[in-house]
């Protein structure tokens, strides 16, 4: 690789419209941190910048439902967001937001540079305007029914139902959620980035000159070049924004995708005045941390306008996690599903390192994951606790007890001694190697190795047995664990910055570079060391479980808001009831009723003969599945045709609030013609 003189950290700027959560952390915030922290380390020049990302859609429609003023919700969320950041150790050197003066300076500049280059094409194209609120809708503000599912409620962007991906025009019967009114279609002109054009330059950049990108990245990024660029609205009719800065553009904004990365740009620029050798010096490595999500924005279209810009420099890598389920399912704001960082502090105050350890330990680097509660509390228990803290304190403890907090003198090396301080110096080595490859989960794991080779070595030379034997051979054995101790405190630092504080502290320890790990020799005999405490503590079941539960009464509670079920029918009297004869019955043959879709002759086992019914779920059950099947019908009801076919009777379905037909099966195997009642 090219030696780089100085590093620039960009991590994705999150949307000010609500809180963060441990997905964030996971995805983006983690990993970005241990490395900016690992590269401050070496000594090298690094900055690490972040901040609110204030614009576009997601913040108008937050500001629209709280019926406040976007403004409102910007303030709020940034503030939140730049102190859950701070009371996480994520140390970035500039938390900033896009609303400030200098990137509305900074993004209309480059704007208009690109305008002015001629880089735009423009095209004026029909949108749905909501002539009631006198305004044109962004997708996500027009609902409609779905064309392909018949979801009443499909976004003009997406419909959730079934997940199909849409165009406003495609729905039917839109509505604006402005107004509730029907929008008009209406002219509108706006700007594109012609990425077609970009195409070749971008597919020789990425595919070419960066085979060296992870493989979730570079995947993307080779299957948004074969489908083919388009070019892209970089401006929008929406009233929160940043103005477009050209002649006749009123009511208009630039695309919040526009200006987003830009905010890397300005925040360096509010950061330092030396801003330019970060941005326009060659040898500037810059890195953008992202969520697998904003591949396409950071790995195609800001670098195609960062090169027709012409000055700046263009990311290095982009390594970009997947995402961070939470209990096996995708953690989710408006259902509430996740792990917010201020509850997660109050829950478990001084923590911190706790959550970054699993986070990093159990990160989704190249799939996605999952976090568990159980896992969390296995890894601090198990982990953090038993291992490296009890290495920690047991090598402290015995060298207050034997010698009063004073580092002995390392006397002869036996073939243990020396293999032990070997693979100090090889541990170090592997870690960096994960490290600059991006693999922090592989780093987070090899300096665990670390904390094991000293309980492991603990274990081996036993002191405390030795002591009553050789004094002097526990003088060695001490000064070597002190060593592993003080060598922790580097190896650690970027993944557990405030126990590695403490532990500093403890051992008397300040000012360590990375490049000082590997060594034997980090404590002075005659260094004096202070008085321990616990590193870390054990997690009890108890506190688990409270978390547990708090997501099982979420689930119940989206659950019940999501549950739209039918109306009660009029009450029944018990002989009503009792005058139809339901049983169980067993699924002999099932075939295609031909020429229909719906359709299914059974032929079935009813327990007082076999015979055939036809029923509508061919859409939900295969034929050749359902063959053995224990279910239960309606045995008395009066036969029927159905095409040519006569139905003896029907089986009983559950119907949930989409359609989806189930069949009623017995809880257990009964036999068949067993009375339901
Ligand atoms: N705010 C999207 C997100 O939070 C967006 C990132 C901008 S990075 C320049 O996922
Ligand atoms: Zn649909």
């Amino acid at each position: 690789m090219k030696n780089f003189k100085r590093y620039l950290i960009t991590s994705a700027l999150p949307y000010a419209n609500g809180p963060i959560h441990i997905g964030h952390l996971a995805g983006v915030y983690v990993p970005s941190d241990i490395y900016t922290r690992y590269l401050r380390m070496k000594g090298v020049d690094v900055i690490s910048i972040c901040g609110s990302d204030e614009h576009g859609v997601p913040i108008t429609m937050k500001a629209r439902k709280e019926g406040v003023p976007p403004h409102v919700i910007v303030d709020r969320y940034h503030a939140i967001n730049k102190k859950a950041f701070e009371d996480f150790g994520i140390s970035f050197d500039i938390y900033s937001r896009t609303s400030n003066k200098v990137h509305y300076d900074t993004a209309s500049e480059i704007f208009r540079t690109l305008y002015d280059k001629g880089e735009f094409t423009e095209k004026s194209t029909d949108q749905y305007y909501d002539e009631e609120a006198g305004c044109f809708l962004a997708d996500r503000y027009i609902t409609g029914t779905c064309p392909h599912c018949g979801n009443e409620n499909a976004y003009g962007d997406q419909c959730e139902k079934c997940g199909t991906s849409l165009s406003p025009n495609d729905l039917i019967n839109p509505h604006s959620t402005v107004s509730g009114s029907k929008p008009v279609l209406k002219e509108t002109l706006h700007w594109y980035l012609p990425l077609d054009k970009y195409e070749p330059w971008l597919r020789k950049w990425i595919l070419d000159d960066h085979k060296e990108w992870k493989t979730n990245v570079y995947g993307q990024c080779k299957s948004w070049l074969d489908q083919g660029l388009q070019p892209r609205a970089v401006s929008r009719d929406l009233d929160w924004g940043i103005p477009v800065p050209v002649e006749g553009a009123e009511g208009k904004v630039l695309y919040v995708w526009f200006d987003a990365p830009i905010g890397y740009i300005s925040a360096t620029k509010e950061l330092t005045p030396d801003w330019e050798k970060y941005w326009k010096d060659k040898d500037t490595r810059m890195i953008h941390f992202i969520g697998k999500d904003n591949i396409v924005f950071h790995c195609i279209i800001f670098p195609a306008i960062l090169n027709a810009e012409g000055s700046f420099i263009l990311p290095d890598n982009v390594p970009a996690n997947e995402f961070l389920n939470l209990e096996n399912d995708k953690i989710s704001t408006s259902r509430n599903w996740a792990v917010w960082l201020h509850e997660y502090l109050e829950d478990f105050p001084g923590k911190q390192d706790v959550l970054r350890y699993t986070l990093c330990a159990n990160a989704p680097e190249t799939k996605d994951n999952d976090f568990t509660w159980k896992d969390f509390q296995a890894r601090n228990n198990n982990e953090l606790v038993a291992i490296l803290g009890n290495f920690v304190n047991r090598t402290l403890v015995l060298t207050n007890n034997y010698y009063g907090g004073e580092v002995p003198k390392r006397g002869v090396t036996d073939q243990n001694d020396n293999n032990t301080l070997n693979e100090i110096a090889r541990l170090k080595e592997t870690i960096e190697a994960s490290i600059e490859a991006f693999r922090f989960r592989e780093a987070l794991k090899e300096a665990m190795n670390l904390a094991r080779l000293g309980n492991k070595y603990l274990a081996d030379a036993e002191p405390w047995k030795v002591i009553k034997t050789d004094p002097e051979r526990v003088k060695t054995i001490m000064n070597i664990s002190l060593q592993i101790t003080a060598n922790l405190t580097i190896v650690f630092e970027p993944f557990l910055p405030f126990s590695m504080e403490k532990l500093c502290g403890w051992i008397n320890l300040r000012g360590m570079k990375w490049n000082n790990a590997g060594s034997s020799d980090l404590l002075e005999p005659g260094h004096l060391i202070n008085k321990p405490e616990l590193l870390f503590d054990k997690i009890e079941d108890q506190e688990i479980n409270t978390q547990i539960e708090k997501l099982l009464l979420t689930k119940r509670a989206n659950e019940a808001a999501e549950a739209r079920v039918a109306p009660a029918k009029a009450p029944v009297t018990f002989d009503d009831f009792s005058r139809m004869d339901i049983r169980t019955a067993t699924i002999l043959e099932a075939e295609k009723v031909p020429k229909t879709t719906k359709l299914l002759k059974l032929k079935i086992d009813t327990g007082l003969d076999i015979r055939t019914i036809v029923s509508g779920i061919a859409e939900h059950y295969e034929p050749e599945k359902i063959i053995g099947k224990q279910i239960s019908i309606i045995a008395n009801l009066e036969p029927r045709k159905i095409k040519g076919i006569e139905s003896q009777g029907m089986i009983l379905m559950a119907e949930d609030k989409d359609g989806k037909l189930v069949m009623v099966t017995p809880s257990e195997k009964v036999s068949n013609g067993s009375t339901i009642k």
